[in-house]
């Protein structure tokens, strides 16, 4: 069987593989439907957003689809860049890019303050996940989330996007230490893949 996952994040899918592929799924991504436009990802939430992408890959293919929309909240930054943790440093923005830019903005904060302090700001990664079935219009929902703080010290190779600068205090460990498995365990997207696979089940499946 297939899972069709409305992404072209090559660290989601890696992910979204090592957590269906067990089960027997083989996932395909948006590499595997070229053909298909982008999605123009422009609502307010991380629900509005996840379900813009199931809906319109889902109805274009016919079949039925899972998408992901997350990003990381800061606490200092007022819960920037939010929904908009993709593209924080603009359009066409690398991860590097992006952590860069985060950094700068928690260094600007801190003037006068410990500078020495190398935990700037707590933080929450967050992940909501659309499942949505064209033959029937039906939507499932369900979000995770995990805690951390955002460390001035950027540390590990796996991973994608804001991880090395993720530290989890009671790992200590960024969430880019972590090995794919160990990242399953604590992420906002493995408490999300949980929730969702607890709904499905309680629903007798796709
Ligand atoms: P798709 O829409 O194609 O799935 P995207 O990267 O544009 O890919 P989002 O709009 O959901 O996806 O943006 C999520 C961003 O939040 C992502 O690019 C990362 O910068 C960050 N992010 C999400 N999950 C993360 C994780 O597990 N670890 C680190 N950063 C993450
Ligand atoms: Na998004």
């Amino acid at each position: 069987d297939i899972l069709i996952v409305a992404t072209k994040n090559k660290g989601k899918l890696r992910e979204f593989q090592h957590a269906f592929e067990p089960l027997g799924l083989t996932v395909k991504s948006m590499y595997d439907y070229p053909e298909l436009p982008d999605v123009v990802e422009d609502g307010e939430t991380f629900a509005a957003n996840a379900f813009k992408k199931s809906k319109a890959v889902g109805d274009a293919l016919g079949l039925p689809v899972l998408a992901d929309d997350s990003g990381l909240c800061v606490d200092a930054l007022d819960g920037r860049p939010g929904v908009y943790s993709a593209r924080y440093a603009g359009e066409g923005a690398t991860d590097s890019d992006n952590n860069l830019k985060l950094l700068g903005e928690l260094e600007g904060l801190k003037q006068g303050e410990d500078t020495d302090q190398p935990l700037l700001s707590t933080a929450r990664f967050v992940c909501t996940l659309s499942l949505y079935d064209p033959s029937t219009g039906q939507e499932l929902t369900a979000e995770g989330s995990v805690d951390g703080w955002i460390t001035s010290e950027p540390s590990g190779a796996g991973g994608f996007g804001y991880d090395p600068l993720f530290y989890l205090p009671g790992h200590e460990k960024t969430m880019a230490e972590l090995t794919l498995t160990e990242k399953q365990g604590i992420s906002h997207r493995g408490a999300a893949l949980r929730a969702l696979t607890e709904k499905l089940a309680a629903q007798g499946g796709v």
